[in-house]
């Protein structure tokens, strides 16, 4: 058996300010947190940048580079940086952080879907920024775009030109195929790492049966050529992480999924849900993988190759 790696998303561009208290939004908390979240276990911290002053995801590589330092200077893990942005972002402005800081890993999401958050904002709760009943109510509207012309640019400007390797978000069986285009045509080349992705609103739901489909649909695609892992967006987050851990998978967890740590629990950090899964791990007796491991795993080009 191969060791799990735990991948976790410190603050992603889904969760506004007012939803939990305890979601690192300035640099200071971002750095914090992805720290204590390494040092917890996680082998691959993803990140997204936030406006210090309202929390509002941004896509300035300034920001980005007020915590990269920070957080390469005091951890090993594998630093990865989304490509995804927020849905309201052009695909310049998604790449800007990734292109300045040329990182072992970058998220890439294999095809365009809704991805819908209006419903948060059905939620009464005091609100603490004018930005984010709007932003969330505008996703019933608005289309999360990415075309195939649209990856490959990603993985031409990106993968070739700074060899940044991906976390392939695949939020349903459609985009198992699209990336299969991309692995046909060479410019995805193995071990690749496939992030399933379900319970997204727009995307695949978070049922049992629906993880089964996805591994038996990228298996017959890609064989022994890729590295498999998992999360689910909010409640279903520890259910499917555990399952898929069972069956063989990698794991993602982190307050940019779920704010959660149990039943109407909020999380109090990224770190309590990595070692909650670190925990899970060891019951199950499965190891956890370092991060030079993962880079093993993924054929990554090692941390003294990133500009931060
Ligand atoms: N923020 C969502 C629109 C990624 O990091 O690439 C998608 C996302 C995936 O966060
Ligand atoms: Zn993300």
């Amino acid at each position: 058996m191969t060791k799990t790696i735990i991948s976790c998303a410190i603050t992603g561009a889904v969760h506004t300010p007012s939803m939990s208290p305890h979601l690192p939004c300035t640099p200071e908390e971002i750095a914090r947190q992805s720290i204590d979240a390494a040092n917890a276990g996680a082998a691959i911290i993803h990140l997204h940048a936030r406006n210090p002053a309202d929390g509002r995801p941004s896509p300035s590589a300034d920001v980005y580079m007020q915590f990269l330092p920070r957080i390469a200077e005091q951890t090993d893990a594998v630093i990865n940086i989304t490509t995804g942005g927020s849905v309201t972002m052009s695909l310049q402005d998604r790449l800007e952080g990734a292109l300045r800081a040329s990182p072992e890993m970058a998220s890439l999401n294999m095809g365009s879907l809704n991805f819908a958050m209006f419903r948060m904002a059905e939620k009464p709760r005091q609100w603490k920024h004018e930005w984010e009943v709007p932003y969330l109510q505008a996703t019933e509207d608005g289309i999360f775009r990415n075309t195939f012309r649209d990856i490959r640019y990603i993985l031409e400007n990106l993968g070739q030109t700074h060899g940044t390797r991906f976390e392939f978000e695949c939020y349903d069986i459609g985009h198992l195929y699209n990336l299969a285009y991309f692995v046909e045509i060479g410019l995805v080349k193995p071990p690749f790492l496939i992030q399933s992705v379900f319970g997204v609103m727009g995307g695949i739901g978070a049922d049992p049966e629906n993880v089964f489909l996805m591994k038996q649909t990228a298996d017959r695609l890609f064989g022994k050529d890729y590295v498999w892992s998992l999360f689910a967006a909010g409640k279903q987050q520890m259910p499917f992480v555990t399952m898929g851990a069972v069956m063989g998978a990698n794991v993602r967890v982190g307050l940019e999924d779920s704010l959660f740590i149990g039943r109407g629990k909020l999380a109090e950090s990224n770190a309590e849900q990595v070692g909650k899964i670190r925990q899970i791990l060891g019951e199950l007796s499965l190891e956890v993988a370092s991060p030079d491991e993962a880079r093993t795993m993924l054929g990554l080009k090692g941390r003294a190759n990133v500009r931060f």
